[in-house]
């Protein structure tokens, strides 16, 4: 029998590939049927429960998955506890709170705003770039003005604990980002709404103590964050620098088009960044993915990664697998 005529019979994949006949059965690598598990649902890194719970309550009444992403997002950014997004975010080296975010709809339209001082809602910024400029990204004083003349309020990002924290930091002035801070960090939230629509979006203060002028994986689509409407979405958190190397985000998207599945997908792609990087065990990544039919996953290096789902059957904080 012709080699080609075999696969088409067994259905069987090949080299990790999938053949037609499994894509067309809507099956994964392994064979099991892919179901949709319900929607609507939104899933978010770490333990953002406020945040999920803002998303839900925008889902759950057919609000559209890109406005929860935007107002799951806006929770955290407004948290001056939550020092790794918009106000209240540990500053640079020089002592200046610099936000990146993005955002991306199920049309595959996008925006984003990087270094962006003084704005505490990055999120909504990168929505309006997406929506009211013919730009995707905008950076330091052009997306702060740019924020200003949209209405968004000017303010000092800087509160007293991280400027004090920050004080404290010069003593040393050590760049050693520490892995899991507070087990709290940059938000990545993806959703599907009741219209089968996805949406993604990611929102940080960066690395503490980064560089001026430093830009992570959290603002650049496809690093980050990747949505792609016939497949899933994805987003990401840790060094964002080992994340922008892989084009993390837009890698697990591209492992569940090839059929692994969420958890799969995650995983193979934090173990491209494991396999690139003897000193792998020096930082932490985090990945989370949601399929189109709703199904999530998630993967990281060091465990005390964690991530939050909300859909019809509840609220949930799921503990992935990790590679250490
Ligand atoms: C960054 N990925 O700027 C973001 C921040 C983060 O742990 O997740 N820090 O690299």
């Amino acid at each position: 029998m012709k080699r080609r005529k075999f696969i088409k019979k067994s259905g069987l994949s090949v080299g990790g590939m999938l053949t037609f006949a499994q894509v067309k059965a809507n099956k994964d690598l392994f064979g099991t049927e892919k179901q949709s598990i319900g929607k609507p649902v939104c899933i978010a890194t770490w333990n953002v429960k406020d945040a999920t719970q803002a998303a839900w309550t925008v889902l759950k009444e057919s609000g559209s998955a890109l406005d929860a992403v935007e107002t799951g997002a806006k929770v955290e950014e407004a948290d001056v506890n939550n020092q790794t997004v918009g106000k209240g975010g540990r500053p640079d080296r020089e002592g200046n709170v610099t936000l990146d975010a993005s955002i991306m709809d199920h049309q595959g339209n996008c925006g984003s705003v990087v270094c962006m001082q003084n704005i505490t809602h990055a999120i909504s910024v990168a929505r309006k770039v997406m929506e009211d400029t013919p730009h995707v990204m905008l950076a330091g004083k052009g997306a702060e003005q740019f924020a200003i003349e949209q209405g968004f309020e000017a303010e000092n990002l800087l509160t007293p604990k991280s400027a004090e924290e920050y004080q404290k930091w010069l003593k040393t002035s050590n760049y050693e980002p520490v892995i899991n801070i507070e087990n709290h960090d940059t938000i990545g939230i993806l959703a599907l709404d009741a219209q089968g629509n996805l949406a993604g979006g990611c929102t940080t203060s960066g690395m503490a103590y980064k560089m001026a002028g430093r830009v992570g994986d959290s603002p650049i689509i496809g690093a980050g964050l990747f949505v792609d409407q016939k497949v899933g979405a994805a987003t990401a958190t840790g060094m964002g620098e080992e994340v922008v190397k892989t084009v993390g985000s837009f890698l697990v998207v591209e492992l569940m088009r090839q059929g692994h599945s969420p958890d799969k997908a995650c995983q193979i792609a934090v173990e491209r960044i494991v396999e690139n990087n003897p000193e792998y065990q020096k930082i932490q990544i985090g990945y989370i993915a949601l399929d189109k039919y709703g199904n999530s996953g998630a993967y990281c290096i060091h465990p005390g990664f964690n991530y939050r789902r909300f859909d019809t059957k509840g609220h949930e904080l799921i503990t992935p697998r990790s590679h250490l």
